[in-house]
């Protein structure tokens, strides 16, 4: 009953809410140039929620034009990054004062758990904005050591408009984690959110303006990929672009830049992460509930979602069973019942592409251990419960992204076979060794080719880390940490003769 009085609460609130709907240019919302929109429908419960203008290309080019004249002007870029500091920390505080505001428009716009939008993806918002206000003020350039009769110099520079096309699986945090080091370090920014997940990125653009961001430095137009996403990736006066989304689409990112002016490109892509679990792992249960809460956390729309399970084959139906009774405890329900870990995946679309996984997989001899339906359907919602496959490693359930909360099982016999398995595959994003054994553990983490490897635990995070893939899991400079600074400034040499 706490539960239930607690989403009707939330739902009174969220009614309650006047929805950003317009594009944010210039410090001001403002409607499409054409007038267009296009419907926002929750998928809690397949419900239009409202709709929002979409920009297109004409709409990116004023975004473009206003960046541009916020950086040229030097109203933002040429301030001491101490001031800089001030003026995002105050965002910050503003952040945190609506946070229960964005956690519920994130979580009614995508579907995700409202407790998890609060505990995870709007507090990792907050340390990415702290984290970069902080940083960007501690800094020295530098003074290399050449001739007596010579100076040089180092000195990092704002690249200029950033152009950041994000998606929707976690849609403000991963906005932030190229907001924040791109305004930091003095750059203006056009931002189109996913057109399945605008309104917290819309919000956020008010808040911003509020905290004294100046007209121009922060511009978001949310719109369709190929529409206003291409615009900002073919636009001449863009200087850098950072993506996070689907390969396909990166690729195509690489295209704009190839045939406009060579804007700077940098890639975050999807993953098949594994667990490799040795006959040596710590208790099982500890890792069944890692593994469990690895593939469903955010409905198994994570890029770094452990979607295969790599277990020696002496302990393989122990594990199984106890990541079965995880599976089984994982409750699906509406992303606002505070008792649901598995929300709504975003859109009917997307429930057709991960129940085709399901269906794909049957027909190519997986063997169906748990779930594989959509549940919930009277609601109206997009719900799919905890699945588990037992699946060949040639399988495309077994190599390909599916981006649900679908996992596969294989077997290995020795340590060689499970690092073959664990590199079998051409994404490179995460993965994690399960060893009690130092040295097993040591050498399983330097042979898997991946960005991130966890031993012993699962999804362990920190602002303060990179995060970034091997291989077709992307590149360029990462997210997060001090390391992200390097993707939105460029190393101006000065020489003087002395
Ligand atoms: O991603 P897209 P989708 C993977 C995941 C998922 C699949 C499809 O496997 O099931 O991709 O998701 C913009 N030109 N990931 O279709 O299309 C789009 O508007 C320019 C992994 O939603 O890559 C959105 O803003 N831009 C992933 C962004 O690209 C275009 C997160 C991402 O959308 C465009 C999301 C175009 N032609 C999906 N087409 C991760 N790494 O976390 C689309 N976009």
């Amino acid at each position: 009953e706490q539960a239930l009085a607690t989403r009707a609460e939330l739902e009174k609130r969220f009614a309650g809410l006047s929805l950003p709907s317009r594009l944010y240019i210039d410090g001001k919302p403002i409607d499409a140039a054409d007038g267009a929109t296009f419907d926002r429908i929750s998928p809690r419960d397949g419900r239009r929620i409202t709709s929002v203008a979409e920009g297109g290309a004409v709409d990116v080019d004023r975004a473009v034009a206003s960046a541009r004249k916020a950086f040229e002007s030097g109203v933002w870029s040429h301030l001491a990054p101490r001031k800089r500091r001030e003026v995002l920390q105050r965002l910050a505080r503003l952040v945190e004062e609506h946070a229960e505001e964005l956690a519920l428009l994130e979580s009614v716009d995508m579907g995700k758990p409202y407790r998890d939008a609060l505990a995870v993806d709007i507090r990792v918002t907050l340390q990415a904005l702290y984290f970069y206000a902080e940083a960007v003020d501690k800094f020295s350039d530098e003074v290399v050591p050449t001739d007596r009769d010579t100076l040089a110099t180092v000195t990092r520079e704002p690249l200029g408009v950033v152009g950041a096309v994000v998606p929707w699986n976690f849609p403000l945090m991963m906005a932030m984690w190229k907001i924040a080091p791109a305004l930091a370090t003095g750059n203006s920014l056009v931002l189109k959110p996913a057109e399945q997940s605008p309104l917290t990125a819309l919000r956020f653009a008010e808040l911003a303006t509020e905290a004294g961001v100046p007209d121009g430095v922060l511009n978001v137009v949310p719109g369709f990929g190929p529409t206003a996403g291409a615009a900002l990736g073919r636009h001449g006066d863009v200087d850098a672009i950072t993506f996070t989304g689907s390969g396909p689409v990166g690729r195509l990112f690489l295209t704009y830049a190839a045939e406009s002016n060579l804007k700077e490109v940098s890639l975050e892509l999807g993953g098949k992460s594994p667990h490799v679990v040795m006959e040596d792992a710590p208790d099982l249960r500890t890792v069944a509930r890692y593994v469990a809460s690895g593939i469903f956390f955010n409905q198994g729309e994570a890029c770094s979602a452990g979607s295969r399970l790599l277990v020696h084959r002496g302990i393989k139906d122990e594990l199984l069973e106890l990541v079965l009774e995880e599976s089984r405890r994982t409750v699906v329900g509406d992303p606002l019942d505070p008792r649901t870990d598995i929300g709504a995946l975003v859109e009917h679309r997307h429930l057709e592409r991960v129940l085709g996984y399901v269906n794909g997989a049957v027909e190519e001899g997986a063997r169906l251990v748990l779930g594989g339906n959509r549940v919930l359907e009277e609601t109206g919602g997009y719900y799919v419960e905890p699945t588990v496959f037992e699946a060949g490693p040639r399988m495309r359930i077994a190599r390909e992204e599916v981006f649900g909360p679908v996992l596969s099982v294989m077997t290995f016999d020795d340590a060689d076979e499970a690092v073959r398995l664990a590199n079998d595959t051409d994404y490179g994003l995460a993965a994690a060794v399960w060893s009690k054994d130092l040295s097993t553990a040591h050498r399983l983490a330097r042979a898997i080719r991946a960005g991130t490897v966890w031993v012993n635990n699962y999804d362990e995070s920190d602002i303060t880390v990179p995060f970034s893939g091997y291989r077709q899991s992307g590149f360029g400079a990462p997210d997060k940490s001090l390391h992200a600074l390097e993707k939105y400034t460029q190393l101006k040499t000065t020489w003087i003769k002395l």
